[in-house]
């Protein structure tokens, strides 16, 4: 137990757990990181709703929706320190745990504020479908984002975050890591975009893109990229993000870090104590 606001305790305590020899590559940092996104992921700024405050994917709507599938490991992960330091709520630690693994992995230092309620109220939960489909394209990526409030550059800083973690056939029928070094922070996710030759992979699961990491023997694991990945040098307007953040590390890191800074805070509104408040959140509309 620690004193309640200890919040240098409880970021001690995630960077503690992300050792998993036995787990993916051996960090948890990935599938937290993916927990934050998806926990924030849901907001509409047209109707404010959705976002992080509530920890809603503690329930079946919006834990079992099918885009969620995998973050069980990541919320239990977090447990034992939700149970250490019980004064946190689920929806700051689980914002909390991706910014700390970020850093942790070599990233930038993202901005976090706490205040988020575990307060729910089911008329709040984000209906299921809010999340993106790695299946579709551009139209698809901006359509979901811009109804978060991101606009195109906002789009391709995010996603460099696929320079971390991977995808699993059992949770999104894709699979494998984007990069060579999956739990290393880094821009190589645009370079490898740009540089590798991306080919549909030769496989019966969901259609994706593979390619030979390099400097690669046969046996090794090959790269691979979403549609929505390929999407970025496919369309016009966002390649010439892509190129800047393959060129330049440091833009990449500060973009990053202000783009999921404002990830994590959609839908998160504070009284003047800095508590969030619920009931300040429109409700979802029936026809929505
Ligand atoms: Fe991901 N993402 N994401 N993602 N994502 C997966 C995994 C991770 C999309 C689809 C997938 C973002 C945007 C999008 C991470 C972080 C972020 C997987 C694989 C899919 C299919 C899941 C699995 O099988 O386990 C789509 C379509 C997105 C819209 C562009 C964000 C920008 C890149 C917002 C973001 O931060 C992370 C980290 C993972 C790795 C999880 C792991 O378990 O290793």
């Amino acid at each position: 137990m620690s004193q309640p606001g200890d919040f240098d305790a409880v970021r001690k305590d995630i960077i503690a757990v992300l050792k998993q020899p036995k787990y993916d590559d051996g960090s948890a940092g990935p599938v937290l990181v993916r927990l934050a996104w998806h926990a924030s992921g849901t907001y509409c700024k047209e109707t404010d709703t959705g976002g992080s405050n509530g920890a809603g994917m503690r329930y079946e709507a919006e834990g079992g929706d099918p885009a969620n599938a995998g973050l069980q490991h990541a919320r239990v992960f977090l447990e034992p320190i939700k149970e250490k330091h019980s004064w946190i709520t689920y929806a700051d630690l689980w914002t909390l745990a991706g910014v700390v693994a970020i850093q942790a992995m070599g990233g930038p230092e993202i901005q976090w504020k706490p205040g988020r309620t575990d307060f729910v109220d089911d008329s709040l939960l984000p209906p299921r479908g809010r999340l993106p489909d790695a299946a579709q394209a551009a139209d698809h990526l901006r359509h979901i984002f811009y109804r978060m409030g991101f606009n195109d550059q906002e789009i391709v800083a995010l996603s460099g975050a696929h320079n971390l973690g991977r995808c699993h056939a059992d949770r999104s029928g894709f699979e494998g890591p984007w990069v060579n070094s999956p739990t290393r922070f880094s821009n190589q996710y645009y370079k490898l975009l740009l540089k590798l030759q991306w080919k549909p992979k030769k496989w019966d699961g969901n259609f994706q893109y593979a390619a030979k990491a390099p400097g690669a023997d046969d046996d090794d694991e090959e790269l691979m990229m979403l549609p929505t990945d390929y999407a970025l040098i496919q369309d016009d307007k966002f390649r010439p993000w892509v190129q800047k953040y393959a060129e330049d590390r440091d833009l990449f890191f500060s973009d990053f870090a202000k783009v999921f800074a404002k990830l994590i805070e959609l839908g998160v509104y504070r009284d003047e104590t800095g508590i969030a408040r619920a009931d300040k959140m429109k409700k979802v509309p029936s026809e929505y």
